[in-house]
């Protein structure tokens, strides 16, 4: 096996280089390197000073974030970071000056190794950071000790609870970094080294002392972060958890704090909210990888796009590409359309201008980018075309039929249909290969989520070009197949076929948003419809009954049609499936309409209504969306189960920590979710049917993933 560190002597300076591609993760083995090369510089003579730097592309990005799988109980996890905190004292009494050269990133545990170093020189571009909140945890190797003691409480409490990376030059105004390289990285660092060895200089971090203002500021900050989490972090408890290490280390001395930085880790990464960040982390790597796309399947560059249709979906869809710098034609059927389609995404960039992330002179350059025209000319020159035009089959096949013509053979031609058979639209096109479904989720310029349907032609150039321009625009892409509503609405049709029903069976549309906002999701599914519009589910179900068939088995619940004869469509309509203060308007109250109309469908089927229990509400819908998540699997229309957490997490904002439908059916125990679809088949008919995949799971013994137990966070 290759080692993972390097060792050598330049200019004087022991330089120990860190070799562990991708990202020069922290495995046990590069731990224990760094410890043995560390205590080899101080022996060597021939060393004056110690460099500690990265290979390839970064410094490092963290603990190898694999291993926390091995940490299985408290216990386990006490015992390792007693180790790992044990080496870096080690190292940060090295008796030579020992300098972290930070190019890349520093992250998580990197930061920790930089932070035991006695000096830290970065380049401009470098980033640093302790993202271990992005994954349940806290930084668990001394950086909730010596990051307060370098930058001061403040800023710490904002690094260790929000995650995101500093830029070198800021972490250097805060006193985390000692000085900017401009030129070659390794040779600063060692010039830099030799001065602070001939000075006599060595800094250790974990005796830099909190003075007593410092120590009041600093837990005032602690109060005031907590206070603002209860806002920004509803539902997860790691960022609270890092305020209760900083604090602890702010109330007592290095080591005392360190001993309660190690429990509170350790209660982190056993728990649910920590399992289901890291399944995430890697779920959202692997939806890249598709099983027969490999991975030096050729690309092609997109250099120009077009988009059909500027409705609200075509209108988000042209902003990612001018957003990405890519030039992208916008066509309408008419000038007033286009005009209308045109004024909303000018009034979008002006609304993110007013927030201050974006200036005028970029929104200008961004608008330029979008080219509105009424006609297909210059269509012969785009290399991807994204049909938005509205749902419906006649139509999407008319614009296939014309694309086919109008554009280049080798151009991919993409819908952005929500629904619909996409071979249809392929045969339509003429050719079928470069045909693919591009679903957006609204709205389109903001949610991550591209589902990227694969017809039966579809090329394997086709799909790979997509995933990468998804990149590109920002989005993360999932390849599923071409059943009626891809992955994401096909689930999605149960998950509103048990709304339905539990409004009808006694629990009010209020009461069922909140349940679901509660368990995490951004908003529940009435306001979800009131946002979308009533209008579209409507047409949809229109176009299904035309061919025979329904969103979803079971009953059909009457009432969202009724909304739509009457004209409730939302909040664009000013009312829907609550009352709105005004078209356009998001202020909403109950409306008691809604009631009524669930007493009189109840009464249609034969319902006595009683109250609904908040736990019988999450479970049903859960385990709608669970069954109807085995089936997509075993059909073989998403390619794991990962991918369909990843849909949901990014198309619905199904909570990151509760890790995904899939996800979570394992932490409520796959054997539970059989034993309630067999209870509800029993109470409400056989359209409740256990997915054939889960019950064999089941048999078993297993879940979607590994088994994943349910621990509970202890606060210890
Ligand atoms: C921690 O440090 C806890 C400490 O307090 C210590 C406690 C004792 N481990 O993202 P990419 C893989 S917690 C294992 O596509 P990019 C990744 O899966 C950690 N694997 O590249 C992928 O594999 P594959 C704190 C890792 O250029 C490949 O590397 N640190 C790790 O778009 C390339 O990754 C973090 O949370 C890891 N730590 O972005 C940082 N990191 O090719 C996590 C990456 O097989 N990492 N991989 O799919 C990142 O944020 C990004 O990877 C980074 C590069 C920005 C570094």
């Amino acid at each position: 096996m290759a080692d993972v560190l390097h060792y050598q002597v330049r200019d004087g300076v022991a330089v120990i280089t860190i070799d562990n591609p991708p990202v020069n993760a922290l495995s046990p083995a590069v731990w224990e390197r760094l410890d043995e090369l560390v205590a080899r510089a101080n022996a060597d003579a021939a060393a004056e000073a110690i460099v500690v730097i990265g290979a390839g592309t970064t410094f490092i990005a963290g603990a190898d974030i694999k291993v926390f799988d091995t940490l299985r109980t408290r216990e386990d996890s006490l015992k390792r970071s007693g180790g790992t905190h044990a080496l870096l004292k080690r190292i940060e009494d090295s008796a030579k000056p020992l300098v972290a050269a930070i190019h890349g990133n520093a992250l998580g545990g990197g930061l920790e190794v930089a932070q035991a170093c006695h000096f830290r020189v970065a380049v401009k571009d470098a980033k640093i950071g302790q993202p271990e909140v992005m994954l349940g945890i806290i930084p668990g190797a001394g950086g909730t000790q010596r990051l307060p003691r370098l930058c001061g409480a403040e800023l710490a409490l904002t690094m260790c609870t929000d995650g995101k990376p500093v830029p070198a030059p800021k972490a250097m105004a805060a006193g985390i970094v000692d000085q900017i390289v401009d030129g070659e990285l390794l040779s600063g660092a060692i010039t830099y080294a030799k001065a602070r060895a001939r000075a006599g200089d060595r800094r250790k971090t974990r005796e830099i002392p909190h003075g007593v203002d410092q120590v009041a500021a600093g837990l005032n900050a602690c109060s005031a972060m907590r206070e603002s989490l209860k806002k920004t972090a509803k539902g997860l408890h790691a960022p609270f958890a890092a305020v209760d290490a900083i604090e602890a280390g702010l109330r007592s001395d290095f080591d005392a704090g360190s001993i309660r930085e190690r429990e509170i880790f350790a209660g982190c990464v056993v728990s649910t909210e920590s399992k289901a960040l890291r399944h995430l982390f890697f779920a959202e790597r692997e939806v890249a990888k598709v099983p027969d796309v490999p991975k030096d399947t050729p690309t092609k560059d997109i250099q120009r796009a077009a988009v059909v249709g500027a409705g609200t979906m075509g209108g988000g869809i042209a902003m990612n590409y001018a957003n990405a710098g890519i030039p992208v034609l916008l066509k309408e059927v008419d000038q007033a359309a286009l005009d209308g389609g045109l004024a909303t995404i000018r009034r979008n960039y002006e609304i993110t201008m007013s927030k201050g992330k974006m200036t005028r002179d970029q929104v200008d350059k961004t608008m330029a980018l979008i080219t509105p025209t009424t006609s297909y000319e210059g269509f012969d020159q785009v290399d991807i075309v994204t049909e938005a035009v509205f749902e419906n089959m006649t139509l999407k096949k008319t614009t296939f039929a014309e694309l086919g013509t109008v554009t280049r053979p080798d151009c991919i031609l993409a819908s952005n249909s929500s629904t619909l058979d996409i071979d249809q639209f392929a045969q339509a096109s003429g050719r079928p290969g470069q045909v693919l479904g591009h679903h957006y989720f609204s709205p389109a310029n903001v949610m991550k989520l591209l589902e990227m349907v694969r017809g039966k032609a579809t090329r394997k150039e086709v799909i790979a070009t997509s995933l990468k321009l998804a990149k590109k625009l920002n989005k993360v892409g999932v390849v599923v197949g071409n059943c009626f509503g891809f992955v994401a609405n096909r689930m999605l049709a149960y998950y509103m076929r048990e709304a339905y029903l539990l409004l009808e069976e006694g629990a009010s549309v209020p009461q069922i948003d909140r349940v679901l906002t509660d368990f995490g999701l951004p908003v529940g599914p009435f306001g979800m419809q009131d946002i979308a519009g009533i209008d579209v589910g409507a047409r949809i179900r229109q176009y299904l009954a035309s061919i025979g068939k329904t969103r979803a088995e079971g009953p059909q619940s009457a009432i969202p049609d009724r909304l739509y004869e009457m004209g409730r469509y939302g909040q664009k309509t000013g009312a829907g499936w609550y009352a709105y203060d005004a078209p356009g308007s998001r202020n909403r109250t109950p409306d008691p309409l809604i009631e009524q109309l669930a007493e009189e469908e109840a009464k249609k089927r034969g319902i006595m209504r009683k109250p609904i229990t908040d736990e019988e509400i999450i479970a049903r819908i859960t385990t709608a969306l669970a069954n109807e998540g085995a089936r997509v699997l075993d059909d073989g229309f998403a390619t794991r189960a990962s991918d369909i957490d990843v849909v949901y997490v990014y198309g619905f904002g199904f909570p990151r920590y509760r890790g995904g439908p899939m996800f979570y059916a394992d932490t409520v125990g796959l054997p539970t979710v059989v034993a309630r679809v067999k209870e509800y088949r029993a109470r409400f008919g056989d359209y409740w049917e256990p997915a054939p995949l889960l019950e064999r799971l089941v048999s078993e013994g297993r879940g979607f993933y590994t088994s994943v137990s349910d621990t509970a966070i202890s606060s210890v």
